[in-house]
């Protein structure tokens, strides 16, 4: 059987990450793509040259054309540029829609059967501009937050209950930002769910309030450490663990900018819910019982989307 061939495209902080993290996890053949001219290609020889120390095989190429993504089973979008100071929400709008726009257009003309998965910012807004420019399928376009986002949420729960990252699980609605919905019922350490782990007396709501808080800013803080750029070890971790559920058909339930139409009284639109992912991309939408204070705040963050998208229509009538 022929190696997959994952590309990557945008080659900057999260796309060498990835090439970094499929490379290692023997994912397949990897491309590496990105607009500026020798980034890509020194980025590919660089982890090419990890191969022999490493022992993997892979050929990982870098490239400025999208004819080289022909053919890719999964592509993983980061190309964009991130906001800096003096720039407003509507110009890194502006900018980024664009991006999207050639992206969109490069896959549907080189690989469109292809499992996309969106990480670029602002993602919920992002992965709905993408998958309109590529026309794809709504179910092999997906946007990555949600298992980011829980995996900030999680290792703080283990930390606070000094108990194992492998025995937490973490639940996550809404979407990408400050918006984000952490749902504590659902959360647990080996299903004990959280709220009875207080009753318990192993930690204080208002110890799991600054949990929510710190993950629902949880980007933040990392840039504002960084003062640079943004976090991107653990969001490539997460695009791999998509990738990873669609390549082998693992029907993992995870958090993901998933389109909605209809669940959670969200019509068309591209917004943080459980789905399963596995070898049909996007298989189903998972649509749990929310308490009314879940529920209200799913609606402030799908608020937030909405109005995200409208700006995006106002900059591009095609949408
Ligand atoms: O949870 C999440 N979804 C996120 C999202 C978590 C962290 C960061 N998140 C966003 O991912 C972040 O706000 C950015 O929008 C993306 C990528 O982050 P990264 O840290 O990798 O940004 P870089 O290092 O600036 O890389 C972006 C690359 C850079 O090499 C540019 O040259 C390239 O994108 N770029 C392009 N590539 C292809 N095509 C076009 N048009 C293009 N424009 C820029």
């Amino acid at each position: 059987m022929a190696r997959k061939k994952i590309a990557l495209i945008g080659a900057g902080n999260i796309g060498g990450t990835l090439a970094h993290l499929a490379a290692l996890k023997g994912l397949g053949d990897i491309v590496l793509f990105d607009v500026v001219e020798g980034v890509p290609q020194g980025k590919a020889l660089d982890l090419s040259q990890c191969g022999p120390v490493e022992g993997f095989d892979a050929k990982i190429t870098g490239s400025n054309d999208y004819a080289d993504i022909a053919g890719a089973d999964v592509i993983i979008v980061t190309a964009g540029v991130a906001r800096k100071p003096g720039m407003s929400r509507d110009d890194l709008l502006g900018i980024n829609l664009k991006v999207m726009k050639a992206v969109g257009e490069g896959i549907k003309a080189n690989a469109p059967d292809a499992f996309v998965i969106c990480i670029t910012n602002p993602l919920d807004a992002m992965v709905w501009a993408l998958r309109e420019f590529s026309g794809l399928p709504h179910n092999k376009v997906v946007g990555m937050a949600g298992v980011l986002d829980s995996a900030r949420f999680s290792h703080f729960l283990a930390d606070e209950f000094q108990v194992s990252v492998k025995d937490v699980t973490s639940f996550v609605l809404g979407g990408h930002g400050d918006t984000m919905v952490p749902v504590i019922s659902y959360s647990t350490v080996s299903g004990i769910p959280v709220p009875d782990l207080i009753k318990m007396g192993r930690s204080t709501q208002d110890k799991i309030d600054a949990i929510v808080k710190r993950t629902r800013s949880g980007g933040g803080e990392i840039v504002g450490l960084l003062k640079t750029g943004s976090a991107y070890y653990a969001p490539a971790t997460s695009g791999i663990a998509m990738a990873e559920a669609y390549l082998y058909d693992q029907k993992r339930v995870l958090p993901a900018a998933a389109y909605v139409d209809g669940q959670y009284g969200v019509n068309d639109l591209y917004v943080g819910v459980p789905v399963v992912i596995g070898a049909g991309g996007v298989e189903q939408i998972v649509e749990i019982a929310l308490d009314d204070e879940a529920k209200a705040n799913l609606t402030v963050s799908v608020d937030a989307v909405k109005e995200l998208l409208e700006a995006c229509k106002g900059i591009d009538s095609s949408l």
